[in-house]
């Protein structure tokens, strides 16, 4: 097991479209080990491989609250296969844009499907914040961040503070 360096943005990797996994192999397992104990050290509620600069689509998820029991989710080439009417809004957060927060609005419930770190094909429908955090990781693997989903004005306004934290050296860079 490994911790891995988390990206922070602004990083051409977190613009990039990852690639479908190919095979679910021993050594996809151990990434997404490696993500499960990244994502509870950080802590967060969910990771995507580009986050730690693999460009592959996986995603781990974990929603519950420190100290109940862990429902790790991994998912591997997740697709949304149905999502609500509905929409809901949370005040997200993102592992790579540390210490920024804002209201997104999305499909409320969601479908998705995936393979599991079995490689067998598997359906989760969620709602709450499981549904957002799906949506939030489904979108890293498209090269899609929270701000993106926000005003421009809000948006300019957080990657312009973490260009410069990360130029006067105040953020962990990987
Ligand atoms: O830890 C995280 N919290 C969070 C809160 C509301 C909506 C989405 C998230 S995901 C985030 C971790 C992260 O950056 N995942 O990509
Ligand atoms: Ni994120």
């Amino acid at each position: 097991m490994a911790l891995l360096p988390i990206l922070v943005a602004p990083d051409p990797r977190l613009k990039k479209v990852s690639s479908p996994v190919g095979q679910v192999n021993d050594d996809l397992r151990r990434l997404i080990d490696d993500m499960f104990e990244t994502l509870y050290e950080a802590p967060g509620i969910g990771l995507a491989a580009p986050q730690v600069g693999v460009l592959q689509r996986v995603v781990v998820v974990d929603v519950t609250p420190e100290g109940s029991t862990r429902q790790p989710h991994a998912l591997i080439n997740p697709e949304l296969a149905w999502v609500s009417g509905q929409d809901d809004s949370y005040n997200e957060g993102c592992l790579s844009l540390p210490e920024h927060y804002a209201n997104v609005v999305r499909p409320a419930e969601i479908r998705v499907s995936y393979l599991n770190r079995d490689g067998q094909q598997q359906c989760l429908e969620a709602k709450g914040l499981l549904a957002t955090c799906v949506q939030h990781e489904i979108d890293h693997l498209d090269g899609i961040l929270f701000v993106d989903r926000i005003s421009a004005l809000k948006r300019n306004m957080i990657l312009r503070k973490l260009l410069k934290a990360k130029k006067q050296g105040n953020l962990a860079t990987a």
